[in-house]
């Protein structure tokens, strides 16, 4: 299981205030890694780090805008000098703005696209410099099956998400040789606060997908954590450009008809 471990590794992790972020930074804390967890909401933050801290897990706390390269740059640094060093890099960090492609403000679609894509970019770029002289780092892009496939009213975000998978396989190209593995987790439809609209009892949708996930099920968070401690963990070290699909099978198939098992 030493392949596993992330003893004396610093994990960052962008929003690991709550939901799938705080579920990966649990596993890799599992696995010993120490928590750098970044975050917007100042109540969020306090919450999660007394969650964390109540488990033991070592953790820290940054609050600033993963889309302001000026301000991530001053916060990498701070990290940096009073963590040690960055070993591993979760750009976890998005958000999602459901609309029809004909009616969504240009300035909601471009901001999906800067949180979902270009925060990733800014602080991938923020933190290799260290990885490059450590000749060693993980980073690790949360994409989505949105990477893979569009649905009605989620346009900026499979955008982003389908950008999210490239960048993570030309970041791969370009860093592989400093011998830091860049890849991605995508997850499928999880019960979290960001589904809860599609999820309630008696939305088709939440119908819709359980019937359309082999597994039957939504996912739950800590469905995550293998994937993440693998990507983050020595036994990943040859893996690079590679997506991760947690997903209960649905991009495995194109479905069934209702009265079949
Ligand atoms: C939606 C969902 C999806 C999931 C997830 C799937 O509105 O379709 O929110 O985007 O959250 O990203 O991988």
């Amino acid at each position: 299981m030493e392949l596993f471990s992330l003893k004396n590794k610093n994990a960052l992790i962008t929003g690991g205030t709550h939901g799938l972020g705080m579920a990966m930074a649990e596993a890799l804390a599992i696995a010993g890694a120490k928590l750098l967890i970044t975050g917007t909401t100042p109540q969020k933050m306090e919450d999660a780090l007394a969650y964390y801290h109540s488990k033991g897990y070592d953790a820290k706390g940054y609050l600033f805008d993963v889309t302001d390269e000026n301000e991530a740059a001053k916060y990498v640094d701070l990290i940096t000098e009073e963590s040690g060093g960055i070993h591993i890099l979760v750009n976890n960090a998005g958000i999602i703005k459901r609309e029809s492609a004909l009616t969504m403000p240009v300035s909601d679609f471009r901001k999906v696209i800067d949180v979902d894509l270009v925060g990733p970019f800014i602080m991938s770029q923020l933190v290799v410099k260290q990885m490059i002289d450590r000749n060693e780092g993980k980073i690790i892009n949360i994409c989505s099956m949105m990477s893979e496939l569009g649905r009605n009213s989620v346009s900026a975000y499979a955008a982003a998400k389908g950008g999210l998978k490239m960048l993570t396989r030309n970041l791969a190209t370009e860093w592989a040789k400093h011998n830091i593995q860049v890849n991605g987790i995508g997850p499928g439809y999880f019960a979290t606060s960001q589904t809860e609209p599609i999820r309630v009892d008696g939305n088709p949708f939440n119908e819709f997908i359980i019937s359309r996930t082999p597994a039957g099920r939504w996912g739950n968070p800590e469905d995550l954590g293998g994937a993440a401690v693998f990507l983050a963990s020595a036994a990943s070290n040859f893996v690079n450009g590679q997506i991760i699909y947690v997903d209960g099978g649905i991009l495995a198939t194109i479905g069934k008809p209702s009265n079949e098992d």
